[in-house]
């Protein structure tokens, strides 16, 4: 009976508690016992093998076989109150964790909501997973109510996606998400489970998984040696040399041979927005945030004064470059240092391009290169007048408060540790620029890749979830704030000790800077009425502040994160077309 031997040996015969029993024949007509599962328990043990503990999600119709198999699961579902908002959770949840971030939805408007967090985490890089449950694959091309073609919609805004159409696959698709998530640069990825794949059987012994894809990054590449051979090369003749490092140095974990490398060169180390945490923003070798949304003058000025410059996990966008300027193209040799082959040489040209991921590659450099000597008068130099603007500013009484002053209320306010998650608008540039991240690692964030307004309130869920142990804010305008305030629900139910701020300046105030320095003051459609957001936040059960007076603003921060659980803290600022600050130079 080899049959039966064989389905010994893989376990077959072992059966567990609710396992259902598929009844096989085999070639002379004796039945074959085989455990199975349902297609929605699959998943979810698929999940649970790859090391998913939670997940953010809304129902519906299409998805009860699933929540079925979830409410007879360990993993924690988090209810949310749109799926926009699952995957910012899931999102802010990675970001903080270095695993895989998990959300889920139902078919149709589900679909279409959870897209705008897939998006932005497959461009920031970050590996979230979404399942969409589906209208069964019976009920294809009927007209069938909420029917959509989930496999087109989400085919060019994710790393991977498939749509299952047999219970069969679903340990095989689940593998080959979680691979292409965490490998190579990482990304977002897409299931769509319709509803009698849920219910359809699945061999328990398919059901296995290497958990270390749950994590990223899952399997590093070293760089070729000759191309680290030729960049140290290049860097033995560099008079001053810069890194600036993007959103891929926290990805890979690599702060400490960034650090390392950038101690042994006696080279500078600036980030994008996304790069923040990769060195220790107190460090002497620490330049800051360049770019449009974060740089100063002060910050371009070290950018164009390096002779060669280290891209690490950076992709020179527009943002971070402003618009391919600084660097000044020509003017200091491009080494280019990323996981994702198709980035050196796209925006400069690059001298050494070095394809890998960021710890290797930045180790490897590190064994090829001696100990320079140099100093950081310049750059002290830089930084203190820099940081003398932002205090003088900072230190006013004036009325409406300015946005300066909340940073460093904020920063005075918060342990080292604590996560702030910026949305766009004032709080990601002024933050971006101001306030200083000590330590290296995830302790800020903000949605770079498409700065949708509304994302730092659910990420900022997502992430205290992931790290419940340290303090999490989320700053936003009171633009963002009209796009996710449903979400504060969510808080007062879970009764998260999260502190939400928000600069309410009654306006689209980033846009109306726009039309005040490009487009001589014609302001048009950008201001909107005043909202009292302390009322609104205190109605869903939140614990609130509306705070006018900036003397009142460091003990009413004080107090709000110190609460134990969700608080607002509204706050009446100066809007950006009314700043004296160097705003105008952010506005693209
Ligand atoms: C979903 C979305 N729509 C439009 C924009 C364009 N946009 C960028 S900044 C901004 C204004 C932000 O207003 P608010 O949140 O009130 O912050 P403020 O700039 O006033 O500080 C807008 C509309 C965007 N980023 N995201």
């Amino acid at each position: 009976m080899p049959e039966v031997v064989d389905a010994q040996r893989s376990g077959r015969r072992h059966l567990a508690v609710g396992d259902t029993h598929a009844r096989y024949y085999n070639g002379v007509n004796k039945p074959v016992e085989i455990a199975t599962m349902t297609g929605a328990e699959a998943v979810v043990e698929m999940l649970r093998a790859h090391g998913v503990e939670v997940i953010f999600g809304l129902c519906g119709d299409t998805s009860l076989p699933l929540y079925d198999a979830l409410c007879r699961n360990p993993i924690r579902h988090i209810l949310t109150r749109d799926e926009r908002h699952a995957a910012y959770m899931a999102d802010g949840y990675a970001r903080v964790t270095g695993k895989v971030g998990v959300c889920e939805g139902p078919s149709g408007g589900g679909a279409t909501y959870i897209l705008p967090g897939l998006v932005e985490a497959n461009e920031s890089s970050v590996p979230i997973l979404a399942i969409n449950t589906d209208v069964s694959v019976s009920s294809r091309n009927r007209f069938t109510l909420t029917e959509l073609d989930q496999k087109t919609l989400f085919k060019p805004l994710t790393k991977w996606n498939a749509v299952l159409d047999r219970s069969a696959d679903i340990p095989r698709i689940v593998r080959k998400a979680f691979e292409a998530m965490t490998t190579g640069r990482p990304g977002a990825a897409h299931i769509s489970l319709p509803f009698d794949v849920q219910n359809g059987p699945v061999e328990r012994a398919d059901v296995w998984a290497d958990p270390t894809l749950g994590a990223f990054p899952s399997r590093r590449v070293a760089p070729d040696a000759f191309h680290v051979e030729l960049a140290a090369k290049l860097l033995r003749s560099a008079k001053t040399p810069l890194f600036i490092c993007g959103g891929g140095v926290v990805l890979s974990g690599a702060e400490e041979e960034l650090n390392a490398l950038s101690q042994k060169l006696a080279a500078p180390v600036a980030t994008t927005v996304s790069g923040k945490g990769s060195i220790d923003e107190r460090s002497e070798r620490s330049v800051g945030v360049v770019g449009s949304n974060g740089g100063t003058p002060e910050t371009r000025a070290i950018v164009d004064a390096a002779d060669a410059v280290i891209f690490v996990g950076c992709r020179a966008g527009s943002v971070t470059t402003e618009r391919w300027r600084h660097p000044v193209p020509g003017s200091a040799k491009i080494i280019h240092i990323d996981v994702d082959p198709g980035v050196p040489g796209v925006n400069y040209k690059v001298d050494v391009p070095i394809v890998g991921d960021a710890k290797l590659a930045l180790a490897a450099l590190n064994e090829e290169v001696k100990q320079r000597s140099g100093g950081f008068q310049a750059l002290a130099a830089a930084k203190r007048e820099k940081l003398a603007k932002f205090e003088a500013l900072a230190a006013s009484g004036d009325t409406p408060i300015k946005p300066e002053r909340v940073v460093l209320e904020l920063q005075k306010t918060l342990d080292e540790d604590a996560i702030l998650v910026a949305d766009p608008g004032t709080p990601c540039p002024y933050f971006s620029a101001f306030y200083q991240v000590k330590g290296s690692g995830r302790r800020f964030f903000s949605n770079r890749a498409h700065g949708a307004l509304g994302f730092s309130l659910a990420a900022a869920i997502g992430a205290h979830i992931g790290r419940p142990a340290v303090k999490t804010v989320a700053v936003m305008g009171d633009g963002s704030f009209g796009m996710c305030a449903g979400e504060l629900e969510t808080a007062v139910r879970l009764k998260l000790p999260i502190t939400f701020v928000v600069i309410a300046n009654a306006v689209y105030g980033w846009i109306k800077a726009g039309q005040k320095s490009g487009y001589q003051q014609r302001y048009f459609s950008v201001d909107f009425g005043v909202t009292d957001h302390a009322k609104v936040a205190e109605a869903f059960g939140v614990k609130s502040w509306r705070v006018t007076d900036p003397g009142k603003l460091h003990s009413v921060l004080r107090e709000a994160t110190a609460h134990g659980g969700p608080t607002l803290v509204d706050i009446v600022c100066q809007p950006l077309h009314e700043a004296k600050a160097p705003v105008s130079e952010w506005v693209a």
